[in-house]
């Protein structure tokens, strides 16, 4: 029996990259999986695989964390045998150019913003209140060691990172007192479509970011979310920052030649 049977656990940004990993991570562990992301055929053609995996049971449904109308409204009007969250995966985030901060396009900035920081928030105010009122909840972060130290050109990524991790803190002191947990996962490069989404879909300027180096997995970043949500009811695990072997902060990298 997996050691979350029957918890609801709900992943945004769940059609890819360490968002799937959660999703395929979750489902061994026998959990029911709320699966949401712009992309819904996606999560549909996920879905057979995962109950294959352990999954007790998958909904899936088209959202996207930017439009504050509709995380709320999807929230609210969710199934009612699919109200309980038990565990809330904040995954939905991406990078959008790698620019001198004088010269970045502004879309890009709104685009990281709206999702990274105000979507996070936007799905938090949604699912939070529920988990105080059952007395029972875990929250999810995804943070990055972005967020722990800028690096060239990523100013306006890094700065969503960094509020992510204000956010992760000062959420955890307002739930003080409750049963509610949170946890900021912070991991360093990751092979995922990160890079590829960054560059707007120049695989070559994506692969190099990964070249000569061994990354750390999605698989591996899941691996840590699930160990987090399986510890003891007390224990809250405030933070994981974790990078490969070949990484030692978000500047320094080893790369072999
Ligand atoms: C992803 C880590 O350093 O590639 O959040 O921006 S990094």
């Amino acid at each position: 029996m997996g050691k979350l049977q029957g918890k609801t656990v709900f992943i945004t940004g769940a059609s890819a990259g360490i968002g799937a990993a959660c999703a395929q991570a979750f489902a061994q562990e026998g959990a029911r999986l709320l699966l949401a992301a712009r992309r819904i055929d996606r999560l549909n053609e996920m879905t057979p695989g995962l109950k294959q995996a352990g999954a007790a049971d998958v909904h899936a449904f088209a959202l996207d964390v930017q439009q504050n109308a509709a995380v709320t409204s999807a929230v609210e009007n969710l199934p009612e045998e699919w109200k309980r969250i038990d565990v809330l995966v904040n995954n939905a985030g991406l990078s959008r150019g790698l620019d001198k901060l004088y010269a970045g396009h502004t879309e890009d900035w709104d685009e990281m913003i709206d999702t990274n920081v105000k979507g996070l928030l936007y799905v938090t105010r949604a699912v939070v209140p529920g988990m105080v009122e059952r007395g029972s909840g875990h929250v999810i972060n995804m943070g990055s060691t972005a967020g722990e130290m800028t690096y060239p050109s990523g100013a306006v990524y890094c700065a969503t990172k960094a509020a992510e991790r204000a956010i992760n803190d000062g959420l955890r002191q307002d739930l003080l007192g409750t049963p509610v947990r949170v946890t900021s996962i912070d991991p360093g490069m990751v092979e995922t479509d990160f890079s590829l989404v960054r560059f707007r879909g120049d695989d070559e300027r994506a692969a190099k970011v990964y070249q000569n180096i061994t990354p750390l997995s999605p698989a591996d970043v899941a691996d840590a979310i699930v160990w987090t949500a399986t510890r003891p009811s007390h224990v809250n695990i405030a933070r994981v920052s974790m990078t490969s072997i070949d990484q030692a902060n978000s500047m320094m990298f080893n790369r072999k030649q």
